[in-house]
């Protein structure tokens, strides 16, 4: 019996071990959405200025998800102003949450 809890004990060890070690450092976890900064690349496929939000067709977001078409929360209106449909551009995303809290353009 106790060798049977060591051997549980130790392989959760192991996996909480080997999940925060495939999170980008200085992420907390919280529950189970990681949380950080994470760095994305994408499209912009719609705006939606009043809630305000943002739908993006993005690449792999590494450590976070694999790519896909999603609408995402602004923090802001304001760093939607000046962008629209069919731009390229880098986007930073607070977890957890799903908050855009930077945009910017790219240029190609
Ligand atoms: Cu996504």
């Amino acid at each position: 019996m106790r060798t049977r809890r060591n051997f549980v004990a130790l392989w959760v060890g192991w996996v909480c071990g080997a999940f925060v070690a495939l999170s980008p450092a200085g992420a907390q976890q919280s529950g189970t959405e990681p949380a950080g900064v994470f760095h994305g690349v994408g499209v912009i496929v719609a705006i939606d200025a009043e809630v305000p939000a943002v739908t993006l067709n993005h690449d792999d977001i590494k450590g976070l998800m694999p790519g896909m078409e999603m609408m995402f929360r602004a923090e802001s209106k304001s760093l939607l102003a000046g962008f629209k449909t069919g731009e390229r551009v880098n986007f930073d995303i607070r977890m957890p949450g799903y908050v855009i809290v930077g945009l910017q353009r790219r240029p190609n």
